[in-house]
């Protein structure tokens, strides 16, 4: 997969311009890069802060797997952002918090995306994976109510990385990834995700609706996504992201 890089000053939303040029034919590596973002957003349409500094932008693929299998990708999304961030900033402490944040010692660094559109008949027509990680961003970028619980790589590591290397690395690495996947699927990055993450291990809440139901400990993460949670009786239940909370990471 070659990138084909489409790189605007501001855009509302990296996710947003593309899905209208997939909709349009954009083959499979397309990339929608912002400078910034005036209405960035993340998962239930959450705002995402998109400042000048981060680095925005949306990945077209055209999988051919079977839809269910489509979550996976946000999570191969993790990994490379993952690997890629801590081989430029020569740092382990970067991780993934199950299942689309990317966390530097309890605050969030960096977040995934992924949306995909049905054929009509039968299976996919794209999937956008929409990327968001705080490259060069000063505290004066996060407003109040982030100032606890964000931070940028550049105030972590005191350096200052071009944003077009940090995608180049992140794509250089998804490329690799999603051939495997397409390959061998999802076992194939079992252990390398568990590598990575900062889950595993902790305790987590489950939610109906707004109301905690059980709260238990994340155990693992099973192929298809979902985090497998032991209950305090013993018994394992496995959830897909809309059901679990996880403090932090
Ligand atoms: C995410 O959602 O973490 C996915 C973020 C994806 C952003 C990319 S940027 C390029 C592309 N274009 C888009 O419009 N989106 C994608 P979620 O797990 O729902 O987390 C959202 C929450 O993160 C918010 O409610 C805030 O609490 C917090 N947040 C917002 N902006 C942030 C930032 N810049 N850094 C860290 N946390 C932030």
């Amino acid at each position: 997969m070659k990138m084909k890089l489409h790189h605007y000053e501001i855009l509302d939303s990296t996710n947003e311009t593309a899905e209208q040029m997939a909709k349009a034919g954009a083959p499979e590596g397309t990339v929608i890069m912002a400078d910034r973002q005036r209405g960035g957003h993340g998962r239930m349409q959450r705002r995402w802060e998109s400042p000048s500094g981060g680095l925005w932008f949306t990945l077209v693929l055209r999988p051919t797997a079977d839809s269910y299998l489509v979550a996976q990708i946000t999570l191969l999304a993790g990994i490379a952002v993952t690997k890629a961030l801590r081989r430029i900033y020569s740092s382990d402490d970067i991780r993934i918090k199950w299942p689309n944040d990317i966390f530097f010692n309890g605050k969030k660094v960096g977040g995934i995306l992924s949306e995909m559109r049905l054929h009509e008949r039968e299976g996919i027509e794209y999937v956008l994976v929409g990327i968001g990680v705080n490259v060069n961003l000063g505290k004066e970028n996060f407003p109040g109510e982030l100032q606890s619980t964000a931070t940028s790589l550049q105030l972590i590591f005191g350096k200052k990385i071009p944003v077009e290397s940090v995608l180049q690395e992140i794509f250089n690495e998804f490329v690799v990834i999603y051939d495997r996947w397409n390959n061998e699927g999802m076992n194939a990055f079992l252990s390398e995700w568990e590598a990575l993450n900062c889950t595993l291990g902790r305790m987590v809440k489950v939610w109906d609706s707004d109301r905690v139901i059980f709260e238990g400990k994340a155990v693992s993460m099973k192929e298809d996504g979902s985090l497998l949670v032991q209950m305090e009786n013993g018994t394992e239940e496995s959830f897909n992201f809309g059901e679990i909370s996880i403090r932090e990471c």
